[in-house]
């Protein structure tokens, strides 16, 4: 059952704060793939946060003021279609299963939109995201403006909807934390599958093969985004996606993998042996990565500034990269010169929701924005090591990246992707049951 409630609710604080106008937000597009098959349709992550709507060619219409109004354009039902493309609601389900104000058939779209749009103040739409979108507002738009003699105004403002939505979606409700939760238990028993699978001379798409397993066994039927099941070097390309290697005894695995379950998106990443126990050289950045990470934990609480966890997790790998002699002089000279970023090159972490890098803004005014209960992020530290005559022989190779999921708390943040094993012992531990 659609819980209405949930979506109506967004909806009317999306209208409260637009003040007068309308808003016209239409879903993703489906895009051919080849010949006659399209790439599985994926919703427009922020049409889906205001109607709960997933199937294609649907657009929403808010019209926010004095008398708010709701109305979703969608497919009309066509038995003839069902039976090659199965169910689609038509406008006068979706009205009720969803709680519109009114429906209409999408082919309406146009000739509905001239009439909404009349005397409307401002006009409210995903600027600039689709130019084809923007071109067909736009001369909307100056059809109403030619209606000005028989007393018709068109919007004389045109906003750009997402900066207010970005900012909804960006502190998530008690239902998204949910639904995150067990995308990422899901995506956490995967990794667990994958440790227990791996061993020497198995192919990284084997490997791949078993996350997938796991995500859509439980429903999750597409990952967030494409996996990285990275062997030995590979891991010290940032988004290696071949996976099409064999995985060789002596060999770290860098797996950054998780699932999209119900529109919401998991990311987590480990980094463990191949042949199930870590060398000497491979536990020394292991735990510096680790600990890291933990600095990053720490340092995650509300009040806190955004860049308080990469911060805190860059003053332990530099004095990490210092101590493996990878880098040299003084713990503040080499971050205040960014010589760690040759073995560090990415921030520590990013918004996660619906889309695995989300929305919404890292900066107000340009200022870090300050940690609120209800922001969901990674907290990803990571160290790559490629081979250079600079570099001690013992540590080529070594790419590990440790990644987990965290939304704040009144207190502090909950890690959502515990589950996943990732102490040393705990790593070395499930990899022996098998
Ligand atoms: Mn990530």
């Amino acid at each position: 059952m659609t819980d209405i409630s949930l979506y109506q609710r967004r909806r009317a604080l999306l209208q409260q704060q637009m003040g007068r106008g309308i808003a016209v937000i239409p879903t993703a597009e489906e895009v051919e793939r080849n010949g006659d098959t399209h790439y599985a349709y994926r919703h427009d992550s922020s049409f889906y946060y205001l109607t709960g709507f997933t199937e294609p060619e649907a657009v929403l219409v808010l019209i926010a003021g004095d008398e708010p109004k709701s109305i979703l354009f969608c497919r009309e039902k066509n038995a003839e279609r069902e039976i090659w493309d199965g169910f689609r609601y038509g406008p006068e389900a979706a009205q009720a299963e969803f709680g519109f104000d009114a429906t209409y058939p999408v082919a309406q779209l146009h000739e509905k939109l001239v009439e909404l749009m009349g005397n409307q103040p401002s006009l409210f739409c995903p600027l600039g995201a689709d130019a084809d979108w923007d071109a067909r507002l736009l001369k909307l738009r100056g059809e109403v403006q030619a209606k000005v003699r028989s007393g018709v105004r068109a919007p004389n403002e045109v906003r750009d909807v997402r900066a207010l939505l970005h900012e909804m979606r960006l502190i998530k409700d008690s239902h998204e934390i949910a639904v995150m939760r067990r995308a990422a238990a899901i995506s956490a028993e995967a990794h667990r599958r994958a440790m227990r699978f791996t061993r020497p001379g198995r192919m990284e798409y084997e490997v791949e093969a078993e996350l997938v397993h796991e995500f859509v066994r439980h429903g999750a039927r597409h990952q967030a985004y494409p996996a990285i099941v990275a062997g030995g070097a590979s891991a010290c390309v940032l988004h290696y996606v071949s996976n099409d290697r064999k995985l060789r005894d002596g060999d770290l695995l860098l797996i950054d993998a998780g699932c999209e379950l119900e529109g919401y998106a998991a990311d987590i990443t480990r980094t463990f042996p191949v042949n199930g126990r870590f060398s000497a050289a491979q536990r020394d950045v292991y735990e510096i990565v680790l600990a890291a990470q933990s600095a990053a934990f720490a340092a995650s609480r509300p009040g806190n500034s955004w860049d308080a966890p990469h911060e805190a997790a860059v003053r332990v790998l530099a004095q990490g990269m210092l101590d493996l002699k990878l880098l040299t002089g003084t713990l503040d000279g080499v971050i205040e010169s960014g010589a760690y970023k040759r073995f560090y090159m990415h921030r520590t972490g990013h918004w996660l929701g619906m889309d695995v890098h989300d929305v919404g803004d890292y900066k107000v005014d340009d200022r870090w924005r300050s940690l609120q209960p209800g922001m969901a992020y990674t907290i990803e530290p990571g160290c790559y090591i490629r081979p250079a005559d600079d570099v001690p022989e013992a540590l080529w190779n070594i790419g590990i990246r440790i990644e987990d999921d965290v939304v704040i708390t009144a207190d502090g943040c909950e890690n959502l992707t515990a589950d996943a094993p990732k102490t040393l012992s705990e790593i070395e531990e499930i990899m022996r049951d098998e």
